[in-house]
């Protein structure tokens, strides 16, 4: 039997899936269970609503939202459950995601998303996120979170540049 999934990802549009698949993806390689749904703010208010207010009941503990355009799905979903929601601003059309970027952000206060970069660094690093805020109750978590950020700095410290003229 698969694990119960402890991280919601969600989305406005299938057309959202190739940049939240990177969020998946990244829960993936942590083995973090999670569950990924089409979720619309303004297509199917009831679901989303249906969504976030048995969420905590049904054992997540935190929701990644991404979605693009007007992009209130984010501020919706955490409008009606208290667990943690993570905003990805997805890349639109004609405003390649300035427009997602500036809706997810700027929650009046009092209900608060945290807002991710536009696009995959975004998925990538809300998943990133997500798996620090399990990794708080969960020891082996945190130790693939560090031996990743190890890999990292390896990566890193053996980049080399071109020689120059
Ligand atoms: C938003 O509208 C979705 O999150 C998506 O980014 C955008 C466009 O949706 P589609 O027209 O591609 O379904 O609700």
């Amino acid at each position: 039997m698969q694990d119960a999934p402890l991280v919601g990802i969600v989305m406005g549009s299938d057309s959202d899936w190739p940049v939240m698949a990177c969020a998946a993806e990244c829960l993936t390689t942590f083995d973090v269970p999670h569950e990924t749904r089409v979720v619309s703010a303004h297509r199917t208010p009831d679901l989303l609503f249906e969504y976030a207010s048995t969420a905590r009941s049904r054992g997540l503990a935190c929701i990644i939202a991404g979605a693009g355009g007007a992009a209130h799905l984010p501020g919706m979903l955490a409008s009606k459950t208290t667990l943690p929601v993570l905003g990805v601003p997805v890349p639109s059309r004609h405003l390649k995601g300035m427009d997602s970027l500036l809706s997810i952000v700027q929650m009046p206060k009092g209900v608060p998303v945290a807002t991710f970069a536009i696009g995959e660094a975004g998925a990538v690093n809300a998943a990133l996120f997500a798996v620090a805020l399990l990794a708080g109750e969960d020891a082996a978590l945190a130790g693939r979170l560090t031996s990743f950020r190890e890999e990292q700095a390896r990566k890193a410290a053996a980049m080399t540049l071109p020689p120059q003229g």
